[in-house]
């Protein structure tokens, strides 16, 4: 996990704007988002999933970092006072905070762009169509049908009390969606596209997507703003549902076991080709922060 972690911080270092690049306050603000910070669950999936299809790390390191910058834009825009209105991220002052509400906000929007740019300008599979589908892919997952609509959602419910289904109905789009992309944007680089395999890595990465956020929402519950190096309990005080809230703390670590063995499920028969992505699968479910 370590060699990709560190592979991504460099290839993200490369890839976004240099600090001193005009408008220099931007590119800072935007590199202060993205870089040294975050378990880089995404691109750890990516990865995993381009070990699958035989993927030329090269391919990957391009679809994982624009997975990436959409995490990142994701994370700075919830944070502003119109949305979460949080301080602390990743253990730094969040970027509306370092900098101001505007900046944050252009931030966001100059990473989206970037990702999308990076996917469509670097070569990432030698057949076209695969390449035209990773792009169509990721705007599926940051958009209304994706990400910003379970977002929307989770505005809308708050103070309301959800029940598990509709919890579900939120998470596979807030955050599943692009779990699931990066799944597939790494699948979809490599060399050898296997039609049934990728269905059962769209099922695993269904699986993992939601047990990420089940488990998210244990550890808000459960751990603290240290380990977390965000703001822990805002769910509760926030009069937000969660898993925990809908069938208490130790029902969610059940759900989040069960769907920990569909992952593995779904891996069944890809043998050691997918050996990297069961242990995610259970990092995901297993980790404390
Ligand atoms: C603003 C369009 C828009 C969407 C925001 C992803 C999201 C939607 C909000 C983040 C709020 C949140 C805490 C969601 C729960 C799960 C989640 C995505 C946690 C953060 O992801 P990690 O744990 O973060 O992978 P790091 O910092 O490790 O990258």
């Amino acid at each position: 996990m370590g060699g990709v972690q560190a592979r991504m911080e460099a290839a993200l270092g490369r890839l976004l704007p240099a600090a001193h690049l005009a408008p220099a306050r931007l590119h800072e603000a935007m590199r202060y988002a993205v870089l040294e910070g975050g378990k880089r669950v995404r691109p750890l999936l990516a990865f995993a999933a381009g070990e699958v299809s035989g993927a030329r790390p090269e391919r990957v390191e391009i679809a994982a970092a624009a997975v990436e910058m959409i995490h990142a834009y994701s994370l700075v825009h919830d944070d502003m006072p119109c949305m979460d209105d949080d301080v602390l991220r990743r253990g730094k002052p969040t970027v509306h905070i370092e900098y101001d509400e505007a900046t944050a906000m252009l931030v966001g929007d100059a990473l989206q762009s970037l990702a999308f740019q990076l996917i469509s300008e670097n070569r990432l599979s030698e057949n076209p169509s695969f390449q035209l589908e990773m792009v169509r892919t990721l705007a599926v997952a940051s958009g209304s049908r994706g990400m910003a609509g379970g977002q929307q959602i989770d505005l809308d419910s708050t103070g309301k009390s959800l029940a598990p289904p509709e919890l579900e109905f939120m998470h596979i789009r807030k955050t599943g969606a692009l779990i699931r992309a990066a799944v597939l944007l790494g699948f979809l680089s490599g060399e050898r596209i296997d039609q049934e395999e990728r269905q059962r890595l769209d099922r695993y990465a269904k699986a993992v997507g939601l047990a990420f956020q089940v488990v998210d929402d244990v550890l808000d519950h459960e751990a603290s703003t240290a380990t977390l190096g965000k703001t822990a309990g805002k769910d509760s005080k926030q009069g937000k549902s969660t898993y925990v809230s809908a069938v208490g703390a130790a029902q969610a670590r059940a759900m989040a076991e069960d769907l920990r063995a569909q992952a593995h499920g779904a891996l069944a028969g890809l043998g050691a080709r997918a050996r990297r992505l069961g242990e995610l699968a259970d990092f995901i479910v297993l980790r404390k922060f």
